[in-house]
């Protein structure tokens, strides 16, 4: 395995609109996150993911991309992204994008031009008289009606998310010249959103499925994985860039396919199946949380991957703590539980905006409180169904998006010195006391324990390139070593929350999070998330 410089990179993702507000809207924006380019870089994160910063109607925020080349004026301008680059840049600090080409929005030029009827355009998307009977991510049919007109248009996600008709050769060129504009710009490479369905293998009926009937026309096809290797070809081997796929209900198997290093597509991607140790394939269908499931989950992709994107929270997903840990009673201890969960395992380590403070979902209290696209279709359909407002609400709570959308939270003012304003989503109400300010007081708090073990893991061989190896170890206690030339740290981590037997494990204790005396005695009972790092 080559030790390419994104192997060992620490990934920050930013949302930017929640980030941080530079002008009083409410909006987080580009100035905000360059005056918060310090803190990143003293929590010791070597690249940033930018979750998009392109014009968009926002309908999804921002994953409904109406102009590729162009900034959303909420964010700022063209040269406020420049100098995000260059003073990213002056700090060691690289910028990956968000490349979104599965759609466009329909707000989009191209799309635009489709409906005003230019034969060039139509060809851009999919057009057909019939509609088939393929669902839609966010919950609904994959179809809708074009305004005026006979036909229908399909989309995987929103109405407002027409798909691109991969087929097409001009797709595939304006793609090339838009990831070319911003590598040029400096950028180091793309998150790539869905990125194992933009090509359709054809729009027959599916086969019924719980909620995306029409999946075996587009999950992972050939054309899929021929289109990854020629964008590697024609563009991203000529820069000194990565990528990392988004790519959704993969198995290790599929996922191999598509990072393998001999293939030539992409260069890691991001599993989800770890994401449902609390639900039934969807997160519509729950299930309680059992520590063991995440753990072989994240084992068998450990050992089954070369190499793993590892995360536990980005923009999608529920606050990890609030779904891993206990938020009430031992929010500090299980977050940094999750922490050296993240940042122990062999893969690079992504770190959500407000991971690193232990922020917890949202604490919504109406619909109307949320502004996901996604919840919305979801409320709606809900409400057909014979069940109370009350399990309606709880539902939606619990899976909306916006849990982990909640402005960054900075200090305990008003506006959570993320904005003077009013923010665009619901600030949590724990800000007053879950916040940067608050936690760089304490040398044992949440954030202290990610800037100690982010430099830690920087000059750990073992963490960063080392095998992975599990240990044998009682339930829900995850124990692994990682050992590279001889360097070898054990990491031992009680993920449930009472307390448990500690496996037979030798060496020197160097980071632990429940008030160890950093030395080697011998040690029993662990404490409910108690983290234990040794090196041997
Ligand atoms: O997400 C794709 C995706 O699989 C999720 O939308 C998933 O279906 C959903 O979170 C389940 O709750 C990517 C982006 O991360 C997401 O924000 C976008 O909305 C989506 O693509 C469409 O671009
Ligand atoms: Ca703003």
């Amino acid at each position: 395995m080559n030790r390419e410089w994104w192997r060992d990179a620490i990934v920050y993702q930013i949302y930017p609109r929640s980030f941080m507000d530079s002008n009083g809207d409410g909006i987080g924006d580009i100035p905000g996150i360059i005056s918060k380019l310090d803190y990143i870089e003293k929590l010791g994160a070597t690249c940033i993911w930018l979750s998009p910063v392109y014009a968009s109607p926002d309908y999804d925020n921002g994953y409904d991309i109406s102009d590729y080349k162009a900034i959303h004026p909420d964010f700022g301008t063209m040269e406020d992204f420049d100098r995000l680059v260059r003073e990213a840049g002056e700090r060691g600090i690289k910028i990956i994008m968000d490349l979104v080409i599965n759609h466009t929005s329909d707000e989009h030029e191209w799309f635009k031009r489709a409906l005003a009827g230019e034969k060039k355009y139509r060809d851009y998307y999919y057009f057909r008289e019939k509609r088939n009977n393929w669902g839609s991510f966010f919950g609904g049919r994959a179809w809708d009606k074009v305004p005026g007109e006979d036909m229908y248009y399909l989309h995987l996600f929103s109405k407002k998310q027409p798909d691109l008709n991969w087929h097409n050769p001009d797709v595939y060129n304006e793609i090339c010249d838009i990831m070319r504009f911003w590598l040029d710009k400096g950028i180091a490479g793309f998150r790539c959103d869905v990125i194992n369905v933009i090509y359709k293998n054809s729009l027959d009926k599916g086969k019924k499925h719980i909620a995306l009937t029409g999946i075996e026309h587009y999950l992972g096809t050939e054309g899929n994985h021929e289109i990854l290797r020629r964008l590697n070809k024609d563009v991203l081997s000529n820069y000194d860039c990565f990528t990392v796929g988004e790519t959704v209900f993969v198995d290790p198997t599929q996922a191999n396919l598509l990072m393998g290093e001999d293939r030539k597509e992409l260069n890691m991607v991001f599993g989800f199946e770890h994401m449902e140790c609390d639900c039934r394939k969807l997160k519509w269908f729950k299930r309680a949380y059992a520590p063991e499931r995440l753990i072989s989950a994240l084992d068998k992709w450990q050992r089954e991957c070369e190499w793993n994107a590892n995360y536990l929270e980005n923009h999608d997903q529920p606050r990890s703590v609030s779904r891993f840990g206990d938020e009430e009673n031992c929010r500090r201890e299980s977050a940094q539980m999750l922490c050296a969960l993240n940042l122990c395992l062999r893969g690079t380590p992504f770190i959500y905006e407000g991971e690193e403070i232990g922020m917890t979902n949202g604490d919504f209290k109406k619909a109307a409180e949320l502004k996901d696209v996604e919840s919305k279709n979801i409320n709606r359909i809900l409400r057909r169904f014979p069940i109370t407002r009350a399990k309606r609400l709880k539902m939606l709570f619990r899976t909306t998006r916006d849990n982990a959308r909640t402005p960054m939270q900075w200090d305990n003012t008003a506006g959570g010195g993320f904005t003077e304003g009013v923010p665009w989503l619901k600030l949590n109400g724990n800000h007053e006391w879950v916040n940067v300010e608050n936690e760089e007081t304490y040398p044992d708090g949440i954030l202290s324990f990610y800037r100690k073990l982010i430099a830690y893991r920087k000059n750990s061989e073992a963490l960063k390139f080392g095998d992975y190896n599990r240990l044998p170890s009682e339930k829900g206690v995850y124990a692994f070593e990682r050992s590279c030339n001889g360097n070898k740290v054990i990491a031992v981590l009680n993920m449930n929350g009472y307390e448990e037997r500690m496996p037979a494990v030798t060496g020197k204790l160097v980071i632990s999070n429940c008030g160890r005396v950093l030395s080697n005695d011998a040690k029993t009972v662990m404490k409910p998330y108690e983290v234990m790092i040794f090196e041997a």
